[in-house]
């Protein structure tokens, strides 16, 4: 990339960039972001009447598209350049436009010179560096290939197999022989002493077993399989025993990546799943659309039906039928004493619908009747986790009554608590983040001293360092909360590289190219959400209920505003009032747009309607705000607020009524890691716009199976909109193009059984990683948790004093 200053330098562009870097001068900010970047070039070229062409294919646009951040340095500048995904480069741009390379360490103190927090004399600043700790891993080469970590995993196993088959095939060997259900000798019993032997008792029972009709039960086979050395877990039938016991002679003769994955993704090694989710309200009534659960719990529940399910139909096609198998999935969460109501008071609740789900729920153990008796925010759970975990370590012991196969910690509460109970149990250890508050809060780990009292961000973001840098495996929803887009900088990869000022630095937080990162996205609960057509499985009643509340109701407990024109095509939302979901924003361009409101109602589902409704700060403004924006535009007549928390069924219905109505879902946020809203509005049939910030990228495919919109942007959303209104009613098959392929979209990509055949295929061949690696593992675990009894315990212990306070 210095190519590319020198490029500008070495061109008459030098000229503009010295007088832009003049503008910068004059810039009240003196730290820019990308976006600020962006907005002074623009100016520049507008100010010196620069062609299109300027803006964007001159030397000087190129460089300034990869610069993510510049900050001022007295007369110089530093550029934080980033030529590729996942790869940043840092320069020293002087006044008399000489350039030089900086280092991660000069940059970092510069970041701390800028908020005055830099100390030289009094000695230097605790450096966290995870980067060798990587060494002994394989790595992803090209950054396309990030987030595809078990496929990689598995080329890279299968050619150990081949290069080095002693070694390996002994792991193998051990690996099979380690297995039992409840007591029971799972796949190789120890008749197979060695791995010579096994490959000759492979060949054996092959001959046997396919002598057998290809239909005959296992039970049938067991005992003279026993014999040879081969227990329960190969099969339920001989042709399937015979199709397994196949994958691993070719594993032993001549192993390739696809054969490796079939095989270990069909060995019955996980049975007991502890899914964890410690803070706030987890249940299955009453709690959605409170602080903090929303995407996280329907996630969750989904999730643990979808496993169960293929745990039971996985173990049943290994023939262990007649063992009594009965996999078993935890969600573990907090108990709380004052649960307003809710179930979260409950030690035990099954989960609907399955037959050995569960949400089991642990007190914290610190007694504070003011902290721990009563819903507690995210941010304030951290002193909390340590005994938190050895306390669910005995419960899920009793529980399980031995030790689960496979840890899945969600947020960075969970993930954290994830990781001591796998270091204590030796289990392998799966995160998912769901969202990072880091990349939410612009600056917070710059600015994580002032904010400490509301957020205590110096835990959060340690937490997420070690837990993220324990997991065996990482998986994400989409690729982009990994490494981000060519132009904005991903979620895992903004812990690559920073300051906390005064506590440490950062200078390599995490391997974005190590094979753990596994792109993973969840489905949507298709007994709930379907699409609008298929009527038969949809209930008249509540089908009328709900259209009555959604147009005409007059509730004013429950619903805001009247429609003038019921028959407008209806632009749908729904969402907590959180700043960041912007539901306000969408208010303010349908107001702001005359046209469109002669074409469409507004309609809104968002929790509470009156502020004394509402515990939380940032809710009650957006309610204000709400009402402000409806007085301005003067929008009585053409928008209903719903103030209304839904149960599952209703949501799903609600979809389906505006897709009847032929209407749009408009997904406003600033900033969305994934979005579950936007898989349930398409697979209902919903022509979807939804934010170009965040997971919907993934998702959608503009302008195929939805539309982007730019929510900074109001007159362009609101165009886009229109335009597409417009479209609809001059060709009316329009819509139903679009809503069609939003159908087929979630479909074929966003379905809870992809997604969880994925999960348990990872979890195997992770564990086999694992197993295979362990030793080298340590010496990260050491440092791990060293940095969490120095740095994290000690903050912990603070944050709890204070709570003695509250
Ligand atoms: N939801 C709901 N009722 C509401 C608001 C939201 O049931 O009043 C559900 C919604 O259907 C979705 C989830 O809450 O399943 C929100 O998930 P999403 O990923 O869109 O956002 P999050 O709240 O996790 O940030
Ligand atoms: C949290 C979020 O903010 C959403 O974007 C996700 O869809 C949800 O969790 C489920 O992962």
């Amino acid at each position: 990339m210095s190519e590319l200053i020198q490029a500008v330098l070495n061109s008459e562009e030098k000229l503009d960039l010295r007088s832009f870097l003049s503008d910068l001068r004059h810039q009240d900010k003196k730290y820019l972001l990308r976006n600020d970047i962006q907005n002074v070039y623009r100016d520049y070229c507008s100010h010196y009447q620069k062609p299109e062409q300027f803006y964007t294919s001159s030397h000087l646009g190129k460089l300034l598209y990869y610069t993510q951040e510049i900050i001022q340095d007295e007369s110089s500048f530093c550029l934080i350049i980033r030529p590729k995904i996942a790869s940043q480069e840092v320069y020293r741009l002087t006044a008399d436009l000489s350039v030089e390379p900086m280092t991660v360490q000069e940059l970092l103190d510069l970041r701390d010179r800028f908020v005055n927090r830099f100390h030289p004399n009094e000695g230097d600043l605790l450096e966290l560096d995870f980067g060798p700790f990587y060494d002994y891993s394989p790595m992803i080469r090209d950054p396309k290939n990030i987030g595809k970590g078990v496929q990689f995993l598995n080329r890279y196993l299968s050619s150990k197999l081949l290069q080095d088959p002693k070694q390996w095939l002994q792991s193998l060997f051990e690996f099979l022989s380690l297995h039992q259900y409840n007591g029971v000798q799972l796949l190789i019993n120890n008749r197979i002493k060695s791995q010579k032997q096994l490959s000759e008792q492979v060949k054996s029972a092959i001959a046997f077993v396919s002598n057998r009709p290809s239909d005959e039960p296992y039970e049938e086979l067991r005992f003279h399989l026993q014999t040879m050395g081969f227990e329960p877990g190969w099969g339920n039938t001989a042709a399937r025993v015979q199709e397994t016991l196949e994958m691993l002679d070719q594993l032993i003769d001549s192993p390739d990546h696809q054969t490796l994955e079939a095989f270990i993704s069909r060995i019955p090694i996980i049975f007991r799943i502890v899914l964890v989710s410690p803070h706030g309200w987890f249940g299955q009534e009453g709690v959605l659309g409170r602080p903090d659960t929303g995407g996280q719990v329907v996630y969750l529940l989904d999730q643990a039906k979808s496993l169960e399910k293929q745990l039971q139909e996985d173990s049943i096609q290994a023939g262990l039928e007649g063992l009594n198998v009965e996999p078993k999935v935890i969600i573990l969460t907090r108990l709380i004493p004052n649960s307003d109501g809710t179930l979260c008071n409950q030690r035990l609740e099954k989960v609907y619908g399955t037959e050995n789900a569960w949400i089991l729920r642990v007190p914290l153990r610190e007694f504070n009747p003011n902290m721990t008796q009563n819903w507690m925010s995210r941010f304030e759970i951290w002193p909390y986790l340590e005994t938190y975990a050895i306390d669910a370590e005995k419960e899920l012991m009793a529980e399980f009554q031995g030790r689960p196969d496979l840890i899945v910690g969600n947020y960075s509460d969970g993930n954290l608590v994830a990781f001591l109970l796998s270091r204590r149990l030796g289990v392998t250890q799966c995160n998912i983040a769901h969202a990072f508050e880091k990349t939410k809060y612009l600056f917070s780990n710059l600015y994580w001293n002032d904010l400490e009292d509301k957020y205590h961000f110096s835990l959060q973001f340690t937490a997420d360092l070690l837990a993220m840098n324990a997991a065996n495996f990482i998986i994400s929803s989409t690729y982009q909360e990994i490494v981000g887009t060519p132009d904005s900088v991903g979620q895992y990869e903004s812990y690559k590289c920073f300051t906390m000022p005064d506590l440490y630095h950062v200078v390599n937080g995490i391997e974005l190219f190590s094979p753990k990162f596994n792109v993973v996205p969840p489905g949507v609960n298709e007994n709930y959400f379907f699409p609008y057509t298929h009527t038969q499985d949809r209930v008249e009643s509540d089908r009328q209920r709900i259209e009555e509340m959604l147009f005409t109701l007059e509730d004013p407990t429950q619903v805001f505003g009247k429609l003038d024109d019921p028959s407008k095509r209806p632009l749908f939302s729904m969402a907590r009032l959180d700043r960041i979901k912007n539901l306000t924003g969408l208010a303010e361009c349908f107001g702001q747009n005359k046209e469109l409101q002669e074409h469409c109602n507004l309609i809104l589902v968002a929790g509470k309607l009156r502020v004394e409704e509402s515990g939380d700060n940032e809710e009650r403004e957006e309610i204000v705000k709400l009402y402000r924006i409806i007085e301005e535009y003067n929008l009585q007549g053409k928008i209903r607020w719903l103030g209304v928390r839904l149960s599952k069924i209703d949501s799903g219905e609600i979809y389906r009524i505006i897709a009847e109505h032929q209407g749009i879902f408009v997904q406003p946020a600033l900033f969305e890691a994934f979005g579950l809203t936007i898989l349930e509005a398409m697979i209902s049939g919903l022509p979807t716009f939804a934010t170009q910030f965040g997971g919907p990228l993934e998702i959608i495919q503009d302008r195929i199976n939805g539309f982007y919109i730019n929510p900074t942007n109001l007159d362009e959303t609101g165009a886009k909109i229109l335009d597409f209104v417009q479209k609809c009613e001059q060709k009316p098959d329009y819509w139903y193009q679009v809503s069609g392929r939003a159908i087929d979209r979630v479909y074929s990509t966003y379905t809870w059984k992809i997604h969880t055949n994925k999960l348990l295929s990872l979890a195997r061949i992770y564990a086999f990683w694992n197993f295979t690696s362990k030793e080298n593992r340590e010496d990260l675990l050491r440092y791990i948790e060293a940095l969490f009894y120095l740095i994290y315990k000690p903050r912990a212990q603070q944050l709890l004093e204070q709570h003695q306070y509250r």
